[in-house]
């Protein structure tokens, strides 16, 4: 019994070391990009050479190496709350949060968290298809579980923002975090989903991207996206 513990006690101090020896284990990933186009219709390839973005989420700061955001100020990364994410503050508002991240609050009009230094606004149609691209951030390695992107998509068309409990009314799709280019480089590696636009009036409307890396533990990007 003693002999256990103690063989128990040395795995958990060896695990312990080994886990701090994972460089950016912590590291957390974000909507890159909303609307992302294949050079090769057929390939997904998420790479900055295999495709490019022709939309964004709100405020998204453009001529960025891909993946580099979360070491930037503010980080762009925004996990939410841990007691009730279902009730969390949808989009980040720099301030709330189990760790805050960019303004994406909604912009009044949304065209104003477009274009100039930040990515152009997604535009789009029913029955289109929409590819999402994120990195990796060490979380879609081989042999790590993979985990779900969640794509919400608000009914309130030129509304203002919904909450979280109505946004997952909304849910339109369910992604595999960890379908990523392949490449040695975890943290950078490209990542992404694709699903198509439900039926919508034409408007302006919130989509939400919103990942779970731990049971409780949610991140969120925000963008506007016009249907048209
Ligand atoms: C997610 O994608 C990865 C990489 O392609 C694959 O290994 C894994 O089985 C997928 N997970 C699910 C739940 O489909
Ligand atoms: C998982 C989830 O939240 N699914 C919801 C997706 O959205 C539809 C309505 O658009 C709901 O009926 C589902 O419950």
């Amino acid at each position: 019994m003693v002999l256990k513990s103690s063989f128990t006690i040395l795995v958990v101090a060896t695990l312990a070391v080994f886990s701090s020896y994972t460089p950016q284990a912590e590291a957390h990933s974000w909507a890159d990009c909303i609307d992302w186009k294949f050079k090769k219709s057929g390939k997904q390839d998420w790479s900055d050479k295999g495709g490019k973005c022709t939309g964004y989420a709100r405020r998204y700061p453009l001529n960025k190496a891909f993946g580099s955001l979360d070491s930037a100020w503010p980080n762009r990364h925004y996990q939410q709350v841990h007691k009730n994410p279902s009730s969390a503050l949808a989009c980040s508002n720099r301030k709330a949060g189990a760790e805050p991240g960019s303004d994406e609050t909604r912009a009044n009009p949304p065209s104003k968290a477009y274009g100039g230094k930040y990515g152009k606004m997604t535009v789009t149609s029913v029955g289109d298809t929409l590819c999402v691209r994120w990195p990796g951030k060490n979380h879609a390695a081989k042999g790590q579980k993979s985990s779900k992107v969640q794509i919400n998509l608000s009914k309130s068309k030129n509304a203002k923002d919904i909450s979280q409990k109505e946004l997952l009314k909304n849910t339109i799709a369910q992604l595999n975090f960890s379908n990523c280019n392949s490449g040695k480089n975890e943290d950078r590696r490209p990542c992404g989903g694709c699903f198509k636009v439900p039926v919508r009036a034409k408007g302006i409307y919130l989509l939400q991207w919103r990942w779970m890396l731990n049971k409780d533990e949610w991140y969120t990007s925000c963008a506007d996206i016009q249907i048209k």
